[in-house]
């Protein structure tokens, strides 16, 4: 399987994340990446790859404008607003609030924001373009004809909605791919996201669409980020109820409930018959991972794998979460050898 990645996802770099009350060093940091390479490079993923530029006409497809032209310029406002530390979000349109763009930069930030942990830096959107990148340049592989190719992102993806950022991620990478399959000709497109959090911004963006199939196996947001979305009754809307599915699980959910809820989203997928799959593949549903709640083994990555293998269709996988450092490149491995082999 081709592997792409880009060495410039070290631009993103955020010094601090405010987790439960304090700063600490970002869960989402560059040793993720280091890791991962590492262990494709022991197991033998030797074919790697640099994205080609980044296509900016299927983002634009996906995020809204003024979005795109926050992500681009909010570091240049902030620093001409004097500011010295990170951008982060301070204020939200929070209920009973209007919800009009400010002008100024900390308004603009409450505005495009859905979480406050996720920080912008110097180098965030040389880094999201690289990310996106990526996952373009994978794409292209899947759809010259390739099995399947692994789209190793970071920053991640799945939070990231039409007009919002937060959750570690500012681009929707595994959207974008899925409108680029769309656009190649594909008829309908499955996403299949098994990383630990609900997917709420790949939810967002195709929630009236019936031609991307959307299955999410996530911590219920009663007790997960991103709290607000991600439960089973929200199903799509117009053209796009039915096409939207949320497997919401609780608390120290272990492989058998877990593994059930992934048989469900394949047979749907197989029902869907797409042409191709996207995979939003984050891999915090690890026992050991420091800010999740299920309790998937590294043997369970394998397994999962070859049974998304099953489907036979077309996949690329995206890089999302996953912060058991030490274990990342074991779990996102052993689901890309499980796919191999199954
Ligand atoms: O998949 N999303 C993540 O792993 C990010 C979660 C951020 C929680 N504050
Ligand atoms: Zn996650």
């Amino acid at each position: 399987m081709k592997v792409v990645r880009s060495d410039d996802h070290r631009k993103h770099f955020p010094k601090g994340e405010l987790y439960g009350g304090e700063f600490v060093r970002p869960f989402e940091c560059p040793e993720r990446w280091e890791h991962i390479m590492d262990r494709l490079g022991e197991r033998g993923f030797a074919d790697m790859l640099n994205p080609d530029a980044l296509d900016m006409s299927p983002v634009r497809q996906i995020h809204d404008e003024g979005f795109l032209e926050f992500l681009e310029t909010a570091w240049d406002k902030w620093q001409k607003a004097g500011y010295t530390g990170e951008i982060l979000a301070t204020c939200f349109p929070a209920r009973r609030m209007v919800v009009k763009k400010p002008k100024q930069i900390d308004g603009l930030v409450g505005y495009y924001a859905l979480a406050i942990e996720t920080a912008i830096t110097s180098g965030t959107w040389e880094a999201t373009q690289a990310s996106c990148a990526i996952a373009e340049t994978a794409q292209r592989i899947v759809a010259g004809g390739e099995r399947a190719a692994f789209a190793l992102c970071r920053p991640p993806g799945h939070h990231a909605a039409k007009d919002m950022y937060g959750g570690y991620c500012f681009i929707n990478n595994a959207a974008v791919a899925a409108q680029m399959f769309l656009n190649d000709g594909a008829k309908r497109v499955a996403i299949l996201d098994p990383d630990f959090h609900h997917g709420n911004g790949t939810q967002d963006i195709f929630y009236d669409r019936d031609d991307v199939l959307f299955c999410s196996l996530h911590g219920a947001p009663e007790y997960a980020f991103p709290h607000f979305l991600g439960y089973a009754d929200e199903t799509g809307a117009g053209k796009g109820e039915g096409y939207n599915v949320n497997y919401a699980m609780k608390p120290g959910t272990g492989y058998d409930e877990w593994g059930a809820a992934l048989d469900d989203a394949i047979k749907r997928i197989r029902d869907y018959s797409p042409d191709a799959l996207v995979v939003s593949l984050g891999v915090d549903t690890y026992e050991k991972d420091p800010i999740s709640f299920f309790k998937l083994k590294s043997e369970d990555f394998t397994d999962y794998g070859s049974r998304i293998a099953k489907l036979k269709l077309p996949t690329l996988f995206c890089m999302e979460g996953g912060y058991a450092v030490k274990e990342i490149g074991i779990n996102t491995v052993n689901v890309l050898e499980g796919f191999e082999n199954g």
